[in-house]
This record gives C-alpha cells, sequence and structure tokens, in this order.
C-alpha cells in the first residue's frame, strides 16, 4: 500500500538560486527575498534541506542596474524539471515580473542551477544553468548549503568554482541570515 512516502524514495537534489533587485514590499528586498523562499518552502514536490544567507551582490552583465539580493535553496523534489521550472516561473509571476531588458532589473529571479546530475539542453530550460559556474553570486550562496556538489558538465565542485580568480573578483558581500 502506498503510504505517501515511497515517491520521496526517488527525490532529486536541486539548487535553486534566487535574486532580486527591485521591491515594492514594505521591507524592501529582504521582504521579498523571505517570501520568495517561503514560497518556496510550500511547493507541493519540493522540500527544502538547507537556505542559504542572504548576500548584497554587484550587477552582472548588465551593469547600469540596483545591487541584487541573491542567496540559494538546497532541496530535493519529486517534480520532473519542466513541472519544477513552470512552478517557479509561476512564482515569479506571483511576484510581479513583468520580462523585458534581458538581464534587467527584477522583483525575483528563480534559477534551476543544478537537478541532481542531469544535463538538458531543450528550448527555454537548460541544466545546468549556463553561467552559474562564473558567477560569484551564484557560487557563494551554494557553497554554503552544498560546496562539494560537483557541476555535472565541468567535473569541478561548487567550492573549486568558487576559488577562481574570475569568479572571486566580483563584488559579493555577507548580508545576514534569512
Ligand atoms: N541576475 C542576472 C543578471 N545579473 N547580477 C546579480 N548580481 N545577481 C543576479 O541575480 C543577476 C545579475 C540574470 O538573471
Ligand atoms: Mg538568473
Ligand atoms: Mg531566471
Amino acid at each position: 500500500m502506498r503510504n505517501g512516502w515511497e515517491e520521496w524514495e526517488n527525490a532529486v537534489p536541486v539548487l535553486i538560486g534566487f535574486g532580486a533587485n527591485v521591491s515594492d514590499h514594505v521591507e524592501g528586498l529582504e521582504g521579498s527575498c523571505r517570501e520568495a523562499v517561503k514560497a518556496l518552502l510550500r511547493l507541493k514536490g519540493f522540500r527544502a534541506v538547507a537556505v542559504s544567507s542572504l548576500y548584497r551582490t554587484e550587477p552582472i552583465g548588465y551593469t547600469d542596474q540596483p545591487w541584487f539580493i541573491n542567496g540559494a535553496v538546497l532541496g530535493e523534489t519529486v517534480l520532473s524539471p519542466r513541472e519544477l521550472l513552470s512552478a517557479l516561473l509561476d512564482l515569479e509571476k506571483m511576484f510581479g515580473r513583468v520580462r523585458t531588458v534581458r538581464w534587467g532589473p527584477r522583483p525575483l529571479d528563480l534559477d534551476i542551477i543544478f537537478y541532481g546530475d542531469r544535463m538538458i539542453h531543450e528550448e527555454g530550460l537548460v541544466i545546468p544553468h549556463p553561467r552559474a559556474h562564473e558567477r560569484r553570486f551564484v557560487l557563494e550562496p551554494a557553497s554554503e548549503v552544498c560546496p562539494q556538489f560537483v557541476h555535472p558538465v565541468l567535473g569541478v565542485s561548487v567550492l573549486e568554482l568558487l576559488k577562481r580568480p574570475d569568479v572571486q573578483s566580483q563584488a559579493v558581500q555577507r548580508w545576514k541570515a534569512l
């Protein structure tokens, strides 16, 4: 007889990165990040294992925008990559995300960084996240929750990636625990 736990035997470890740099929350970016993590914790088919601190991070890519708050949630999921992606996109919409400038300001960005050791290259879904390995705003919080996680394409741990000089040169400051 199924008791509701069996499905979790096949749960896959996943790393989700989050970030925001505009907010109309009364408690600002910290408030939106807290709400976003709470919403993640309520997501059916996903359970959190560890939540990182919040980091203040300089904008990468499109630099003429405010600094971000970034963090990461290590979890496990019984959702497929597509199901997880669509749940995250729904959450972004709930937080008022309207897609305009690529890499531009946003009230909430939720990215699947790792989905176990799966490598996926599909329209709208690339895992591992194609730029995570070169971004300190992803690697620094990730190193708190899964330092030994090995990047399935590069075969290098999060901690090793974080030590690279081109990554270390990006400004990232640990701000506070959530
Ligand atoms: N996200 C981007 C582009 N640049 N910079 C920082 N610091 N943090 C982000 O989350 C971020 C970014 C595209 O998703
Ligand atoms: Mg992103
Ligand atoms: Mg995104």
